[in-house]
């Protein structure tokens, strides 16, 4: 009984702790560098993200993939493994190490995109080559970097006559056959699920903070719990004893499919698609929409519980068609929408916040479909990626788009910092998409999405005084640089935001006051 009693503290540690991002204090949310080098991110958290109060990179998968060339280096080769060595068109392991150990030392943590469901595509075509020159046979499911062999697959275990999954609303095809092609790992093995620890493992003992798990649909939530407890605690040179990885799994529930996101919140977090889908159609007033619907926005709106999603306005996939949520997902590409969007996100309560960061591409739609949706990030006719260079206003050149950078959503990320742990209070519409809430007293937010002038007076929860507007500007030394607010004795304000402006919304809190 003693023994039983000492160890419950350890055994609910280990229950609860993957939901914890593992961010400094005040540091609430990460931002995806999708397809960035180590080397950029390392100077990243150094010049940047430490300064303007990131708390860590979701990164590319960082491990050996096949090189494919026809077409010519997409984005996706990163999600076809060869083998678990660090070794990517990101960079090797010593520039992975260095960047884990720079970001580390100045407060920003390292999340690792890992795919664990399958190795490369079964067909034939795309390249025969690995970013490191492991060998591989896939047609012979021989992967001896790893080692895997056919024995480690689940071709056997998949019923459908192709091989791959058919059929969505077959749980057993979702879990047990090939995502399109791609040879299915057989994560029911013991075997496979330790190989899997071990290449975890080895990125935590580097110092990385967590894991977002790649197709997690894709696996039984039961076989992600077996390999999830062979982890390690993260390495106490930069985590607290004890500290367990932060887990967010990658499963896309629009609803209407029998594979649910709850299925896997024993495991960690879930990512949150109908979040930036829901979001999106909101605030583009699709189906009649309007910001006001946004009042009861979480879970009473049909959101998964705040403390098991891991939220976003668009993703690596869904920014160019891939994966879900169609057409209402907003991009870099609606740069007035996106922001209010972005900005929505951060300035709400819930969720756990993940801020996209893209590159350029030459975009082109055809019936509603981009095919350029498999174009790579900058890079050199020899395939390496180009690095990213940075302008005298702080914003990205070289084909990044960066909008982390973009003043305005980084000054929204501070902005989530400072409100943390507030109430969502004073909310206001006009029972359209004029709409402004405050967080307690430390900060508001007010949007015009509507096609008229805003203008209204209203209760800010905060003390009196002249704040200075973080989206038109900012507060530099005792002088705002945009718009400025001034907040009555009683607590109310004036809001003045024109339908025509670039940025239709404003928002102000503690820390901008002068
Ligand atoms: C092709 C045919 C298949 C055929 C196969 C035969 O299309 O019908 O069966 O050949 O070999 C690429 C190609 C795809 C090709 C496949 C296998 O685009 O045409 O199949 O390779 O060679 C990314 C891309 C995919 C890409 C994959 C691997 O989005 O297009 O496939 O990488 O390179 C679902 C899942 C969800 C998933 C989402 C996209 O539930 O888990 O689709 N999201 C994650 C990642 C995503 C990644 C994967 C999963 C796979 O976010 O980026 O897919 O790791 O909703
Ligand atoms: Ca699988």
């Amino acid at each position: 009984m003693r023994t039983l009693l000492l160890l419950l503290p350890t055994l609910l540690g280990v229950c609860w702790a993957q939901y914890i991002s593992n961010t400094k204090p005040g540091r609430t949310a990460i931002v995806h560098l999708f397809e960035w080098r180590w080397t950029d991110i390392a100077l990243e958290c150094e010049r940047y993200l430490a300064p303007n109060g990131f708390g860590g990179v979701q990164i590319s998968p960082p491990n050996e993939n096949l090189v494919v060339v026809d077409p010519w280096r997409p984005w996706w080769e990163r999600y076809q493994p060869i083998s678990y060595k660090i070794c990517s068109r990101s960079g090797n392991e010593i520039e992975f190490r260095d960047m884990v150990t720079r970001c580390n030392n100045v407060g920003v943590h390292i999340y690792v995109d890992a795919v664990v469901n399958h190795m490369c595509g079964s067909g034939a075509g795309f390249g025969d080559h690995s970013t490191c020159g492991s060998y591989f046979n896939v047609g012979k499911r021989d992967f001896p970097a790893v080692p895997y062999s056919a024995w480690d697959f689940n071709d056997k275990k998949c019923k459908t006559t192709s091989g791959d999954i058919e059929n969505y609303s077959d749980p057993i095809h979702v879990r047990d056959c090939r995502l399109v092609g791609l040879v299915d790992l057989a994560l029911g093995k013991d075997y496979v699920r330790s190989k899997v620890a071990e290449y975890m493992n080895y990125l935590i003992d580097i110092g990385v903070a967590g894991f977002r798990i790649d197709a997690s649909k894709h696996m039984w939530p039961g076989d992600i719990t077996a390999f999830l407890s062979k982890l390690k605690n993260l390495n106490t040179q930069w985590f607290s004893e004890g500290s367990r990885s932060f887990i967010y799994q990658e499963v896309i529930d629009l609803g209407g499919e029998p594979v649910t996101s709850s299925e896997y919140f024993g495991n960690g977090r879930v990512t949150e698609f109908k979040y930036g889908t829901k979001l999106g159609t909101i605030i583009r007033k699709l189906n009649g929409e309007k910001m006001a619907n946004l009042k009861n926005w979480g879970e009473s709106s049909g959101l998964m519980p705040s403390d098991r999603a891991l939220v976003f306005v668009d993703n690596h996939d869904n920014q160019r068609g891939h994966g879900a949520g169609g057409a209402s997902i907003l991009t870099f590409w609606i740069p007035r929408l996106y922001k209010m969007a972005v900005g929505f996100m951060l300035a709400h309560p819930y969720g756990f916040t993940r801020i996209m960061s893209s590159y350029w591409w030459p975009r082109n739609i055809q019936n509603g479909k981009d095919i350029s949706d498999w174009f790579g990030p900058p890079s050199n006719s020899d395939g390496s990626i180009r690095s990213v260079t940075i302008n005298a206003n702080a914003t990205c050149d070289n084909g990044w788009v960066c909008e982390h950078r973009w003043h305005q959503i980084r000054n929204m990320v501070i902005f989530h910092n400072v409100v943390d742990g507030q109430p969502f209070t004073n909310w206001w519409d006009n029972n359209s998409s004029q709409v402004a809430f405050g967080r307690g007293n430390r900060g508001f937010i007010i949007f015009n999405n509507d096609d008229k002038n805003l203008s209204v007076t209203l209760q800010t929860g905060l003390l009196a005084g002249i704040y200075c507007d973080v989206i038109s500007g900012q507060k530099e030394g005792n002088h705002c640089t945009g718009m400025q607010i001034q907040v009555k004795g009683d607590g109310t304000a004036d809001f003045q935001i024109s339908s025509r402006t670039e940025d239709s919304f404003v928002a102000i809190h503690v820390d901008t006051k002068l």
